[in-house]
């Protein structure tokens, strides 16, 4: 067994055994707000990282990790192996509809993805690939992307990005919102990037992540030859806030060139 492989069994092992915790979880949820009034957190995620950041303390002490809830360490850089955690992608929809929120886990090794961990919860479906050796979907190879055309396209964003956003002008994104055949927004990133890997979505646009949000995807979703950059074509920050853009192979090039590049 070779050390992907070692890690990969824990990790698995793991997540399933978090997600069961989740489900099991019969407490009335305490929830706070964190940046804004609409930024949740309850004590089951603090929990579920805890329980994961534990397990990974326990087995691999020489690991580093990063944790969205704080349990982590204070990263500054990417250098050895980096497991990046966020205990549950969706707090809102976990709160409010009990569903579409994912466990979600990526391994880096000095800033290079290695492993991607996406884990619907409810479902009990998990997305994950291994960087060179493909993306998997419930232990199903996902095949590689296809071709698409803009005009056939269905888009994830975050109609916030409507509103406010980073540097992106609204009325290019409206532009881009006329020209596809429909629009998606599921309130996880982690479950958006898994659909732009299986095809269900063709695209994604989010104007404000961390790379908790983002280290597992970008690992699946660049194993099918889907390109994940940030909103301008730039590489993702492993340590920082950044836009996301990901996308079919061909599309993804098309949509930055037509709607989204110029304006950094
Ligand atoms: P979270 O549920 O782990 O916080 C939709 O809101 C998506 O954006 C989710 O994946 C959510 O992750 C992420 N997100 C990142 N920063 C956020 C913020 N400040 N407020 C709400 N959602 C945020
Ligand atoms: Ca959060
Ligand atoms: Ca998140
Ligand atoms: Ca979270």
């Amino acid at each position: 067994m070779d050390r992907w492989e070692e890690i990969n069994t824990y990790a698995v092992r793991w997540i399933r055994e978090a997600g069961e915790r989740i489900l099991a979880s019969q407490k009335p949820l305490q929830i706070e707000t964190k940046s804004d009034r609409n930024d949740l957190v309850t004590n089951i995620d603090k929990e579920t990282e805890q329980f994961l950041i534990g397990k990974i303390r326990t087995t691999f002490p020489d690991h580093h990790i990063l944790g969205e809830e704080g349990f982590g360490e204070d990263i500054r850089d990417t250098e050895g192996i980096l497991w990046i955690v966020d205990p549950i992608d969706g707090t809102v929809n976990f709160v409010h509809q009990k569903v579409n929120f994912m466990i979600s886990i990526g391994v880096y090794e000095n800033g290079e993805g290695k492993l991607g961990y996406i884990y619907d919860v409810v479902r009990k479906e998990l997305y994950f690939a291994e960087k060179g050796k493909g993306a998997y979907f419930n232990g199903e190879r996902i095949p590689l992307l296809a071709q698409n055309r803009l005009e056939d396209t269905i888009l994830a964003l975050n109609p916030y990005c409507m509103v406010e956003n980073r540097g992106i002008d609204p009325a290019r994104l409206a532009a881009l919102v006329r020209d596809v055949r429909g629009t998606r927004s599921y309130g996880s990133a982690a479950l958006e990037l898994a659909y732009v890997a299986m095809g269900r979505l063709d695209a994604y646009i989010t104007m404000r992540l961390s790379p908790w949000d983002f280290a597992a995807g970008k690992v699946i979703v660049e194993e099918v030859g889907g390109v994940v950059t940030d909103v301008f074509g730039r590489p993702l920050d492993m340590l920082g806030n950044s836009s996301v853009f990901a996308g079919k192979p061909g599309l993804h090039e098309e949509i930055l060139k037509r709607y989204l590049k110029g304006q950094e």
